[in-house]
C-alpha cells in the first residue's frame, strides 16, 4: 500500500480526529485520486474497524471514533466527489431506515449523488416511512434511495417500500436501497426498483431510470 494510503488507513483505524484529515489532504496534495483514498485508506479502515468490533477488539466507543475520523476526511474529499452550479437532472430522497444510525455510506451516496447532477434531499439516519413519504410529497423527487447497515433494520426498507405504494406519493417513483446486509436478490423480493453495492454504483443506477 502507498505510504500516504497507510497513514490515512492508520488515522481513521485509531479515529484520529487530527491527523486523518490532514493525511488526506496531503495525499491529495500530492497527487493521489480521491477515489483511490477513500476506498483504499478510508473504507478500507472501517472494513477493519468492523473486524475488530467482531473480534471484541473494538467495542462502540471505537467505531464512533474511527466514524467521527472518517466523517472529517469526507469534509475534505468532498469537493473532490462533487460537483458544483450544474443543472440538476434530477431530485432524490435520501435516508437511513428506522433505527438505524449508521450514516457512512449514505452521506457517501448523497455525495456520488451530487458528483452526477441530481438534487439530493438527506433526511439523515432513523427515517421513517411516513417521513420518507411527507419529504416525497414536498419535493415530488424522482427516487427515494434508503440505506441500511443491519440486519434488523433492513427489513425497513420493505415497509417503507409498502407504506409508499399504499400513499399517493407513489406516482413513478424509483426506489433503490443499499447498505452491507442488503443484497439485489432482497432489494428485488421487497419490491424495490434497483439494488447498488457501493456509492458510485448507486450513482450510475440512479441516472439510469432519469433521462
Ligand atoms: Co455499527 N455495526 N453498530 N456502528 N458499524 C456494523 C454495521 C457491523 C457490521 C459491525 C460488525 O459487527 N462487524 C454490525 C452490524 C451487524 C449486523 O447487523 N449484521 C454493527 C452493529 C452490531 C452496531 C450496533 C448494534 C452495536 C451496538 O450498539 N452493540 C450499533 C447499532 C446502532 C444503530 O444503528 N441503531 C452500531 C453503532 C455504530 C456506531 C454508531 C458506533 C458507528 C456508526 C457511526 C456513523 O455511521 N455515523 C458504527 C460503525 C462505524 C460501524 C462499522 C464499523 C462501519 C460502518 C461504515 O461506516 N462503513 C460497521 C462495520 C462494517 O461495515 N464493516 C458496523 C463504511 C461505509 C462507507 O460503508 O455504510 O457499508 P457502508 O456503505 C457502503 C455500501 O454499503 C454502500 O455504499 C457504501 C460504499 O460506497 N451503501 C449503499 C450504503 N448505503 C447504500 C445505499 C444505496 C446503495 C449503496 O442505495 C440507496
Amino acid at each position: 500500500m502507498d505510504i500516504a494510503l497507510k497513514f490515512i488507513y492508520e488515522s481513521v483505524l485509531k479515529g484520529d480526529m487530527n491527523t486523518a484529515p490532514e493525511r488526506v489532504q496531503a495525499a491529495l496534495d500530492s497527487g493521489v485520486k480521491p477515489k483511490v483514498i477513500l476506498n483504499q485508506g478510508m473504507i478500507a479502515a472501517m472494513v477493519r474497524v468492523g473486524r475488530l468490533f467482531e473480534e471484541g477488539e473494538y467495542f462502540v466507543p471505537e467505531m464512533l471514533v474511527s466514524a467521527r475520523a472518517m466523517q472529517a476526511c469526507l469534509v475534505v474529499l468532498k469537493p473532490f466527489l462533487v460537483e458544483t452550479g450544474v443543472e440538476p437532472i434530477g431530485t432524490v430522497v435520501i435516508g437511513t431506515v428506522q433505527g438505524d444510525l449508521h450514516d457512512i455510506g449514505k452521506n457517501l451516496v448523497a455525495m456520488m449523488l451530487e458528483g452526477v447532477g441530481f438534487a439530493v434531499v438527506d433526511l439523515g439516519v432513523n427515517v421513517k416511512a411516513n417521513e420518507y413519504i411527507a419529504a416525497v410529497l414536498e419535493h415530488s423527487p424522482q427516487l427515494v434511495a434508503m440505506s441500511a447497515l443491519l440486519t434488523t433494520t433492513m427489513v425497513q426498507m420493505k415497509t417503507t417500500i409498502e407504506a409508499l405504494k399504499a400513499s399517493e406519493a407513489d406516482e413513478g417513483i424509483k426506489v433503490i436501497v443499499g447498505g452491507a446486509p442488503v443484497t439485489a436478490a432482497y432489494a428485488r423480493s421487497i419490491g424495490a426498483d434497483g439494488y447498488a453495492p457501493d456509492a458510485s454504483r448507486a450513482a450510475v443506477l440512479a441516472k439510469s431510470f432519469v433521462k
